[in-house]
């Protein structure tokens, strides 16, 4: 591997890192303001655009619709119903800011030519009551076609893996990466910095490993750059220790909500029993949160765990019930029923290959029939989203109008608590349940308000070119590592100089699904089990800068190891800091294994400290905006 790396420069006004769904956003934003005011616009993406992040696969449903104009719900009503999901714990303005704009996303992708269901008056189909449903495999080409349009294709950088931000005198002034194509190391100067590189896959074991390795819910290439890159620039983070275990169909982890909203299913236990009903007294443990309708994402995961736990699994989504019920009413005519049933079975099959292409190859291969037999749903390992029904992310502000004059406000929307830092979707915490088009007009929101930050801050700063040069050498040290000690032993894989990042990963994950709960330890720990991965993450830790790598491929599996590392590190310290159990179903304290109001009602919320590395943690109020209780 050739150590001659060129240095590559790009100065702009505001850089866009990632090229997901919030960053499309943001892009088709900031390029209107940008024209208006003649500023530059550049996007850089570690993949390529039009199949990057989680909507590269395409989706089935669009998770967040309120149908404002239509009258069909407010902005009030949406609140009441994240706050509800989360247990309490979201910030009102940052939902509401989301909420008010989120039908205008959705009406620009059905612009752009994203195929959404009507009924035969020309009404969208819902899904539930917030989600609709679409024809959604080329979803993300679709969006990221109007992004690429609008800053054009000369200011978007794509295969290039972003590792740290540059800071200067407490600003966000840019950041550094490299090629994973080419020998090239980039240097990104910019007025503001927009963050949207995802959520976080594989800090816990995952349950596919073996031939299945590589398969799970949230994109595996979703690696903790969001929550790295807003830690390490000194922004404080928010919901550290509100991470996201779903229900899914077991193995190809197919989503289950157009079961349970659109075709009415229901799941049962092995002994067909619905543990919804015959577990719904286990609600009143949970204070005013188990009465609230729909339950709480995670209570319904608790109900069900409780089940397995028990030795009642495996649970199972009835498929064939839910199809005969919806299909009962033509049974008396045969062409009619017939019909119906090849509707609904498109429409099962078309859920998957829409979204989830692989579930539907899990059923082929296995023989299922959705119309004949049941299939087995099972919670996931833990994932870190902000866009889902998880939490964590970097604390933003909130915009004028709605929170100006509180703690949440500090003068520009979506800018973390680093000047010339925006965040947007799964990069942001505390506004859960913005899903792919929440998260699309939070991007645009972002993209808006750092446009803004940019009119009234206009002074590029320089930065430092000896911290540069040592970014430089940092980012491809794995590589001069390898190359030193390769001959070290006869085997690769076995060498006592470096740790590569396969091992590495596995470690972590070892350490995370053991001590800090996941799949194996029946998602709870206390807190001897967690000092326990606080003693080994030091190991962790020290051998983390022992990573090598043997070419520009696993130099890029390094950078997102040594990202995800971070994430491990936050969500550790934030589940330690708690000293109660809000989300069962996501995570359970043995030692503290009770909801407590009085005392934790509020944010946990962290900052890394670059000076000195340390963290400090600390609880910030949930302010009540709206009167919504
Ligand atoms: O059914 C770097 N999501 C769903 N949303 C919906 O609206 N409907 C659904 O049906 C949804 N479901 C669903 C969903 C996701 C997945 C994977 C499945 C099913 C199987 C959620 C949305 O997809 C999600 O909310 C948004 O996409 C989040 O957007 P954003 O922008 O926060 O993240 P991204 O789109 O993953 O993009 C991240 C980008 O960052 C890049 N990147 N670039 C440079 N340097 C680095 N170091 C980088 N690290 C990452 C990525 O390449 C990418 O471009 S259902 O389950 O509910
Ligand atoms: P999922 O497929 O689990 O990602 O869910 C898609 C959407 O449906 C999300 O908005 C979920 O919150 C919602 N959802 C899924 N299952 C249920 C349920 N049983 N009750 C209410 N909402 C649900």
């Amino acid at each position: 591997m050739p150590m001659n790396f060129e240095t590559v420069e790009v100065t702009t006004d505001l850089l866009i890192i990632g090229g997901g769904m919030g960053s499309c956003g943001a892009a088709v934003e900031a390029a209107h303001w940008g024209k208006k005011h003649g500023l530059k616009v550049t996007l850089v993406d570690k993949a390529s655009m039009p199949r990057s992040g989680a909507v590269g696969m395409g989706l089935s449903a669009i998770n967040q619709y309120l149908g404002v104009a239509e009258g069909l719900n407010t902005v009030e009503d949406y609140i009441k119903y994240v706050k509800h999901d989360l247990m309490g714990v979201a910030r009102d303005d940052l939902v509401a800011n989301i909420a008010r704009h989120v039908d205008s996303s959705v009406h620009l992708f059905e612009k752009w030519g994203l195929p959404l269901w009507k009924d035969e008056n020309g009404a969208y189909v819902h899904e539930g009551r917030w989600q609709l449903m679409i024809s959604g495999e080329s979803y993300k080409v679709i969006v990221a076609e109007a992004a690429k349009n609008a800053i054009g294709d000369e200011n978007i950088y794509e295969r290039i893996f972003i590792t740290e931000p540059l800071i200067e005198n407490g600003k966000c002034v840019g950041a550094v990466g490299f090629s994973v194509r080419e020998n090239k190391f980039y240097v990104f100067k910019a007025k503001a910095v927009m963050c949207a590189m995802g959520g976080t896959v594989g800090v816990f074991k995952p349950k596919s490993t073996g031939e299945g390795a590589g398969r799970s819910w949230y994109p595996p290439f979703s690696t903790g750059s969001s929550a790295y890159f807003t830690l390490k620039a000194g922004a404080e983070m928010t919901c550290q220790e509100v991470r996201f275990v779903p229900i899914r169909f077991k193995d190809a982890y197919g989503p289950v909500g157009a079961w349970f909203l659109l075709f009415k299913s229901r799941a049962t236990n092995a002994l067909g029993e619905n543990y919804m009903e015959t577990r719904v007294g286990e609600l009143d443990n949970w204070g005013k949160y188990g009465s609230v309708r729909p339950i709480p994402a995670n209570l319904r995961n608790y109900l069900g765990l409780l089940d397995i736990k028990e030795g009642k699994g495996p649970l199972f989504m009835r498929t064939e019930e839910a199809i005969a019920n919806l299909a009962k009413k033509y049974e008396g005519e045969p062409k009619a029923f017939k019909k119906k049933m090849k509707e609904l079975e498109n429409e099962a099959w078309e859920d998957f290959l829409d979204m989830t292409i692989s579930q539907a190859l899990l059923w082929a291969s296995t023989n299922v029939e959705p119309e004949a037999k049941s299939s087995e749903i099972a919670a996931t390992e833990p994932y870190f989203i902000s866009s889902h029904s998880g939490s964590s992310g970097a604390w933003v502000s909130g915009p004028e109008d709605l929170s100006g004059g509180t703690d949440y406000f500090w003068g520009y929307a979506n800018m973390t608590t680093v000047p010339g830092l925006f965040a947007a979707g799964d990069a942001t915490g505390a506004c859960p349940h913005k899903f792919s088009s929440g998260t699309h007009a939070e991007g645009r929101i972002a993209g808006k308000a750092a446009m803004k930050y940019i009119l009234d801050n206009n002074t590029q700063v320089e930065p430092n070119p000896e911290v540069i040069a040592k970014m430089k050498e940092t980012i491809f040290q794995p590589l001069a590592l390898f190359e030193e000690h390769k001959n070290f032993s006869t085997d690769e894989n076995v060498n006592p100089n470096y740790i590569l990042p396969k091992q590495f990963m596995y470690r972590l994950q070892k350490l995370m699904d053991e001590y800090v709960g996941g799949v194996s330890s029946n998602f709870s720990f206390n807190k001897a089990s967690l000092d326990k991965a606080a003693e080994l993450f030091v190991f962790l830790k020290e051998d983390a800068e022992k990573l090598a790598a043997r070419d520009l491929y696993e130099l890029l599996r390094v950078w997102e190891n040594k990202h995800r590392l971070w994430q491990a590190e936050a969500h550790l310290k934030a589940v330690a800091f708690r000293e109660e159990t809000r989300w069962p179903g996501y995570y359970f304290r043995t030692d503290f294994p009770n909801l407590k109001e009085e005392d934790w009602l509020c944010f946990v919320n962290m900052t890394w400290n670059p000076t000195n590395n340390e963290w400090s943690l600390f609880k910030r109020p949930i302010l009540d905006l709206f009167g919504i209780e």
